[in-house]
């Protein structure tokens, strides 16, 4: 964010927002009281789908699902050096939050607006409150400007921690530290959190490790990569840095490369910002790394908030939109590989973006509010069937899941005896196969959840069967003949019948359950003694046959 403006706490208006012709998106307002210039808003990763919000005077709120109410989770106000574009800055839970509790916050220091990354842990007892013992990770000196803090955090999918370092202000960065490989300033930094008994490590393939230049440097020629994100999808998460802009461009990097050099302060944007004009000779542009894209400070745009590639399964966006928006117009734009579009002009002044566990997207407005991006047009669900029954021997069956078009879901089974066996994740129109295990014991009932909906599994427990066969006996002559048993069994009870003897061969009926007809047939008999005797194993049952010469 290139300015923070006066900063009065104003019940937010989320009437008077303006709408594109076409409007795909709305804002679906989720705090908006109680809550004062909040820079930033996310996820633990724990499963619990409750959100964290930073307030730019330093505190730390949770918010639980489906309320509106922040509770805080920590208070660090007489830390901070709060105002203009210093405050509480970014917060990063670590990968593993749910077993250790670790997270790490960005904050520009009481006093001498030092850049800190701290981290602190969840209270033992409680896990809506942090425990305020802090542990400094790492300083950063940063003594002439009170802008360009940078003050993103974020976990790769290498289990580092990312930091967006601002180039230490003014304009056109007078000490030139976004080229100077010696200082932290105007850099992506990259550092492991993970290394016992110190507060952190360089990873050993950081760019500058065993060479000239500091270790902890990832990348270079930032001017203030105020927010930035991982594209959660893949093996290794595509970095997106948005860069705000001096006087005219705000750009996006991606991806961020070990070593490489994203240009400032010799371009803003793609432009030559005739600071050192000799290095924009063309042959040294291989030098750089330019955006993917910049755009122009019109329409009231002044400052890039960058935001986040869309990964959620409501279809709120195309799958791969990156979302992103500008403090000054308040606009919310999409970038869908080629082309920049508004998806909604706002009244906004736009400090972050942020995602929900489910990789929902949503807005923070420094003036007091929260909202999420929500579709026009939300996804539905149905499936059928809702419900199925099977005999206590268990067996297979398919769901059928209708959805709109680009609208994702998920099969999980809630109960040990029911498994997915297809189609765990789908989109659109799809089908859900499962199995049942058979079921030795009393009859049960276990669910599945399908997009959302429940489905009913019901079976039959072997324990409550009985069976009874009728009639328990024939009597055959020489030419012996066929003929049939009954099985009467209560619905889902199953049976099976086999014969015990060579001379005695089950037509129809080797199985079935409830009740249930066997049919066989009896061999001539010519052979000594005059008679013989055989029998079948029905559903449990002895049947006894006698044939006689
Ligand atoms: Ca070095
Ligand atoms: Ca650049």
């Amino acid at each position: 964010m290139k300015t923070f403006y006066v900063s009065v706490a104003f019940a937010v208006a989320l009437v008077g927002l303006s709408s594109p012709a076409v409007a795909a998106i709305q804002l679906i307002p989720v705090v908006t009281s109680g809550i004062t210039s909040p820079t930033f808003v996310g996820n633990a990763g724990d499963g619990s789908n409750r959100l964290f919000i930073l307030e730019q005077a330093g505190i730390i709120d949770v918010l639980q699902p489906g309320s509106s109410t922040p509770t805080v989770f920590l208070d660090i106000r007489t830390k901070v050096k709060a105002g203009g574009e210093q405050g509480l800055l970014g917060l990063a839970f670590h990968p593993d939050y749910e077993m250790n509790g670790r997270f790490f916050i960005f904050y520009t220091r009481t006093v001498d607006g030092t850049l800190v990354i701290a981290e602190y842990g969840v209270s033992s007892g409680n896990r809506n409150l942090a425990d305020p013992t802090e542990k400094i990770i790492l300083t950063i000196p940063h003594p002439t400007n009170t802008n360009h803090n940078g003050g993103m955090l974020a976990f790769g999918s290498d289990g580092y921690l990312y930091i967006g370092v601002g180039d230490g202000g003014a304009g056109n960065d007078p000490p030139n530290n976004a080229q100077n490989i010696n200082v932290l300033l105007g850099k992506i930094l990259r550092i492991d959190v993970n290394a016992p008994g110190v507060p952190y490590v360089s990873p050993p393939d950081n760019p500058f490790v065993n060479e000239a230049g500091a270790d902890e440097i990832f990348a270079l020629g930032m001017r203030n990569p105020w927010r930035f994100s991982f594209d959660r999808t893949g093996q290794q998460w595509q970095q997106w840095v948005a860069d705000v802009g001096q006087g005219s461009r705000e750009e996006v990097d991606t991806p961020i490369v070990k070593g490489g050099n994203y240009g400032w302060r010799v371009y803003e944007g793609t432009a030559c910002t005739n600071t050192d004009p000799s290095l924009c000779d063309p042959l040294l542009a291989k030098n750089y790394i330019f955006p993917i894209f910049d755009y122009l400070h019109t329409n009231g745009r002044c400052s890039i908030t960058g935001g986040y590639v869309y990964r959620g399964s409501l279809n709120t966006f195309p799958a791969g939109t990156y979302v992103y928006g500008d403090y000054c117009s308040g606009e919310i734009f999409a970038w869908d590989g080629s082309t920049q579009t508004v998806q909604l002009d706002t009244t906004l002044n736009i400090s972050s973006f942020g995602e929900d566990e489910q990789g929902e997207l949503y807005v923070v407005h420094l003036g007091g509010s929260i909202s999420r991006i929500a579709s026009t047009t939300p996804c539905t669900y149905s499936i059928a069937p809702t419900s199925q029954s099977f005999i206590s021997s268990g067996g297979t069956d398919t769901v059928a899941v209708s959805a709109g078009s680009g609208c994702g879901w998920s099969a999980v089974s809630n109960a040990p005896f029911v498994q997915v066996t297809s189609g765990m994740t789908g989109t659109g129109n799809g089908s859900v196969g499962y199995s049942v295990d058979a079921n030795p014991s009393s009859s049960r009932v276990g669910t599945m959840t399908i997009a959302g909906l429940t489905f009913t599994v019901n079976q039959a427990g072997a324990a409550e069967c009985t069976f009874a066969i009728s009639p328990t006996r024939a009597t055959f002559q020489v030419m012996g003949g066929t003929d049939s048993v009954s099985v009467t069994a209560p619905d889902g009870c199953s049976w099976t019948a086999a014969s015990n003897a060579t001379w005695i061969t089950i037509t129809n009926g080797a199985s079935g359950s409830g009740n249930g007809t066997v049919t066989y047939s009896v061999t001539q008999y010519t052979g000594k003694p005059r008679n013989r005797n055989g029998t079948m194993t029905i559903a449990g049952q002895t049947f006894s046959i006698k044939q006689s010469r």
